[in-house]
């Protein structure tokens, strides 16, 4: 039985209800489907401030909120911030950390690695994007009653869910970056996240700008990814 209270009170076990089979043409149709919509997503760092509606983001995140999980603990927090104070207060944040980043930090091998990015430590999408969704993990997961319980495969974890949450997002029509400023500690203290609550990604979500620009680059064929047995 799960320690946890989101199951308590329910039978340990119910009948797979929610599967959907579906016939081998219409399984190849669906799954090509699935691969021609989700390669049309591509990160975007131009954003416009257009408003988008919040039931997209709530949803999004009910889906990424789906995720498989290690012992189906949901190590994750998504703290959502639309707020043009906070954005600014996140933008100046991350903004120091990459300067010193593109200044002294990153080694130059890594440098030249971004470079087909055009990357560089000027990140005005953290004001102009509408919503910045802060995946954090969590170590260990703190219950109502102060008692504690150990969390696992939490880098795992989140990441799966922040792959659904990029997936539902694109979905439903919005563009998004997976920016990772580092240390990120300054979210803890800006979105009010306690020291055992890691931030993973900050997720920039919201409609590309008119003219939006993005690297050319591309992604594997399925033959230096893939092998099989
Ligand atoms: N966090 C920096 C640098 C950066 C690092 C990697 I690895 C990228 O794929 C992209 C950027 C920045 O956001 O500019």
């Amino acid at each position: 039985m799960s320690r946890l209270p989101f199951n308590q009170g329910q039978p340990a076990f119910i009948p797979l209800s929610t599967f959907q089979r579906y016939p081998e043409p219409e399984m190849v149709e669906r799954s090509r489907a699935f691969y021609a919509d989700i390669r049309r997503r591509k990160t975007v760092r131009e954003f416009t401030s257009q408003p988008v509606p919040r039931e997209v983001i709530e949803n999004a995140l009910r889906a990424a909120g789906t995720a498989p999980s290690g012992a189906n603990h949901q190590p994750w927090h998504f703290a959502v911030v639309s707020d043009p104070e906070l954005k600014r207060k996140i933008r100046e944040g991350a903004e120091t950390e990459e300067r010193e980043f593109y200044t002294h930090r990153a080694p130059q091998e890594w440098k030249d690695a971004l470079a087909p990015l055009g990357t560089d430590s000027d990140k005005p999408f953290l004001e102009t994007a509408p919503y910045l969704i802060a995946i954090f993990g969590q170590k260990k997961t703190v219950l109502d009653d102060g008692s504690e319980i150990k969390n696992y495969y939490v880098p795992e974890s989140v990441s799966i869910a922040a792959g659904f949450l990029i997936a539902a997002l694109h979905h439903a029509g919005l563009a998004t970056l997976t920016h990772t400023p580092s240390p990120m500690n300054f979210l803890n203290q800006l979105l009010d996240r306690p020291a055992h609550e890691k931030p993973y990604i900050l997720l920039v979500a919201g409609y590309p700008a008119d003219d939006c620009m993005v690297p050319n680059i591309g992604k594997k064929p399925l033959e230096e990814i893939a092998s099989f047995f």
